[in-house]
């Protein structure tokens, strides 16, 4: 039996990653960071608390002595990085903490796997995000990085240091550049699930209007449950190497409003407000995937297209609304 150390586990991606590894046979050991929300801190993982092949271990990625306590107790054969201060909004606010967690946290791991076990097979939860304002759509592997918030900086870092390990180290270490990535488990501060959350409302009369920022950026949105498995796929080659993860297509907030709107049955821009304090300091203003490399070398293929993602997403919301309904 393989064992995988995942952090994230909480997460959107930990989730879908624990359940995918389970599936696979594999023993997983999550990493978990102590909070004040304890209780909706499980809500991912609940169902797979009672497995025994999934295992929790309290540990924080800025703290390397957790991270090279697990590596040791574990051996494991596969390390998915997938913590991060992951909202970008939010970086420019923290930036300090942010760049430390989305930097520092990953040489953490890497200086933890090259000491102990230099055999794990490590994967970096790496972003579109790094490509900033470069404007030359598609973007693939060789595009110019070009971060415009803490948030991709840190990344950017992060993703340059597993470059470095692998080439100076021969670490079998791998970054997916990851495109946008949603679901009924996306944060809900995140764009489109605070769209979902806030339609599915609206609907059910328990919200009269929808604050949002800058409604022109345009992102390549797919279906976070898919893009788990390109993560593994990248493992299990014979030689580590990078991949952008993305759909190919790209469209803007409005677009998704609008694809919304024709699921939920009405016009959910009559209730959107720009709010300026939604807008960043600096934006990424359009994000579309080249992901050849992936299609050809890891035969992955991304199946869920925007309309049925909204659709799996406002459906969901609609139905944990509709327990507020007086
Ligand atoms: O914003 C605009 C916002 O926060 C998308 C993270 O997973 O993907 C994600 O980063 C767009 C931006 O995601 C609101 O300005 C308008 O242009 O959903 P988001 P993101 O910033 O693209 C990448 C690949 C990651 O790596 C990140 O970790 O939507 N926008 N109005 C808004 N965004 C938010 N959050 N809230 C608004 O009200």
């Amino acid at each position: 039996m393989k064992t995988a150390i995942v952090t994230g586990i909480t997460g959107q991606d930990g989730s879908f990653l624990a359940e995918l590894l389970l599936e696979k046979q594999y023993k997983v050991i999550g990493l978990v960071r102590r909070s004040s929300m304890e209780d909706k801190k499980f809500f991912n993982i609940e169902h797979l608390l009672n497995n025994k092949n999934f295992i929790l271990e309290n540990g924080d990625l800025t703290d390397s002595s957790s991270i090279w306590r697990l590596v040791q107790k574990y051996k494991p054969e596969e390390f998915y990085n997938l913590a991060a201060q992951s909202h970008v909004g939010a970086s420019f606010t923290s930036p300090e903490s942010t760049f430390e967690i989305n930097s520092t946290g990953v040489l953490n791991c890497l200086e933890s796997i090259r000491n102990i076990n230099p055999q794990t097979r490590f994967y970096q939860a790496s972003t579109s995000e790094m490509f900033g304002d470069n404007m030359n759509a598609p973007q693939s592997e060789t595009s110019i990085f070009s971060p415009v918030s803490p948030y991709a900086c840190g990344k950017l870092a992060a993703h340059s240091l597993v470059v470095n390990y692998r080439k100076a180290y021969g670490l079998f270490a791998c970054s997916g550049i990851l495109f946008n990535h949603e679901s009924e488990r996306r944060g809900e501060q995140f764009v489109t699930r605070k769209i979902t959350k806030a339609a599915a409302r609206i609907k059910l009369g328990l919200q009269k209007e929808l604050r949002l920022g800058n409604l022109d950026a345009k992102r390549d949105w797919g279906y976070a449950k898919e893009y788990v498995e390109a993560m593994w796929l990248m493992l299990q080659r014979d030689t580590p190497d990078d991949y952008v993860i993305g759909t190919g297509k790209t469209y803007t907030i409005s677009d998704f409003i609008t694809c919304v709107s024709e699921i939920a049955g009405y016009n959910l821009m009559d209730y959107v407000i720009v709010d300026e304090s939604f807008k960043r300091p600096s934006e990424v203003p359009l994000l579309q995937a080249n992901p050849a490399k992936a299609r050809n070398i890891l035969k992955w293929n991304p199946k869920t297209d925007l309309k049925e993602l909204a659709k799996i997403m406002y459906q969901y919301d609609l139905e944990k609304e509709k327990k507020y309904v007086k």
